[in-house]
């Protein structure tokens, strides 16, 4: 399975609502940034990374895997994945410069489409080519109905709609005003609409400090949530432990982490519940087993950050033992081979070899940017 090229893209793919936003964040287009591998034989594997679509920096995204990490893979064994993944990874001059940032993006995006091609040279979808069982079920939940840029009659209609016509059993709700209260509002005219079965999760994408983030738990002390997400600044480990000590609402966090080493400083520290490796941030799928096993070893559940948004989490939670919930944001799935499906809550097993990354013709066509 010798390397013969290995080319990078730029998908920018809109938003079916035009725009949303968190806290933090203004989204129109997803930007599925990445790469296709092609082997001697003519196989092809794509991996990519997820990206806000703001172009100057999507290209140092793919600069990187054109200018650092082609040459380092070209002429190589696709199969020889722990070491070439080492090689990427611990390549001293691109250690020196990256660690973080655009560099693990690109691994990341590189680290995928190399798994890609694996389980189809196997002939396998990648949660069974990891050794996934055929039984497994995995719910889903929705973060599309809580978007924070969703006024509230309109939250309250969309969530009851989710749960009610569509069937999802647990939801996730975007907090993050400048006055909490507001969002307790919110969430408690959407705990009255869905009723107590529903799971109802908060994500604060890491906008508020620290005694918001406390005086925002004590008012939502009987809104039972399942877990309180990125309340604080990414890095910060002594807030989220000092947050996790005063308030009964587990802590989620990780999709803004870059490495092992920094959820192994989260774990650690008591700073974390739920734990949310995201392999398009991580240096792709070998590092996220590595975070899934973490967790796994501290009897920590893992529901990894945007499961649709990468197509990979939908495998890897099909197949690791800690993750029985992946998040659900339906954006760019028709751009894909094989879309992800959910079905009364739960997603539907992926069937196709690979890790389900291949990007439609139409998509190329229709939504590539021009890498310089
Ligand atoms: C929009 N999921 C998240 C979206 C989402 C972000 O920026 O990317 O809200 O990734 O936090 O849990
Ligand atoms: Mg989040």
């Amino acid at each position: 399975m010798n390397i013969a090229a290995v080319e990078p893209f730029i998908l920018h793919l809109p938003l079916a609502a035009g725009s949303i936003s968190d806290s933090t964040h203004d989204v129109t287009h997803w930007g599925v940034v990445g790469t296709r591998i092609v082997t001697e034989s003519g196989l092809t594997g794509y991996g990519f990374t997820g990206t806000h679509a703001h172009l100057a920096s999507d290209r140092l995204i793919t600069s990187c895997i054109r200018d650092c990490y082609a040459p380092l893979l070209v002429g190589e064994d696709a199969r020889d994945g722990s070491r070439l993944w080492t090689k990427l990874a611990r390549y001293p001059a691109l250690q020196w410069v990256g660690r973080a940032g655009i560099t693990q993006l690109a691994l990341a995006a590189v680290d995928v489409a190399l798994w890609d091609l694996r389980a189809k040279q196997a002939a396998m979808p990648l949660w069974q080519f990891l050794g996934g069982s055929t039984s497994a079920t995995l719910d889903a939940y929705n973060t599309d109905i809580g978007w924070l840029s969703i006024a509230t009659p309109e939250l309250v209609d969309g969530a009851k709609r989710a749960v009610e016509e569509e069937g999802f059993r647990r939801i996730k709700v975007k907090v993050g005003h400048d006055d909490p209260t507001v969002d307790i509002d919110r969430l408690t005219q959407v705990r009255r609409a869905v009723g107590a079965n529903v799971t109802m999760a908060v994500d604060g994408n890491g906008k508020w400090d620290l005694p918001t983030c406390q005086r925002f738990c004590a008012r939502a002390a009987d809104l039972d949530l399942f877990w309180f997400e990125e309340p604080l600044w990414y890095d910060d480990v002594g807030g989220h432990a000092a947050l996790a000590r005063s308030t009964s609402i587990p802590v989620a966090l990780g999709e803004q982490l870059y490495s092992l080493d920094a959820f192994k400083s989260f774990v650690a520290a008591g700073a974390v519940t739920f734990v949310q490796p995201d392999v398009t941030r991580l240096g792709g799928i070998t590092e996220y087993i590595q975070v899934a096993d973490l967790a796994l070893a501290h009897r920590l559940p893992v529901a990894p950050h945007a499961g649709e948004m990468s197509q990979v989490h939908v495998h890897l939670s099909f197949w690791h033992p800690s993750t029985s919930l992946l998040e659900y944001i339906p954006w760019i799935k028709e751009h894909f081979e094989e879309p992800i499906r959910v079905a009364d809550g739960c997603y539907v097993r992926p069937e196709q070899p690979g890790a389900g990354t291949t990007p439609l013709a139409s998509a190329f066509e229709r939504h590539a940017r021009p890498l310089r």
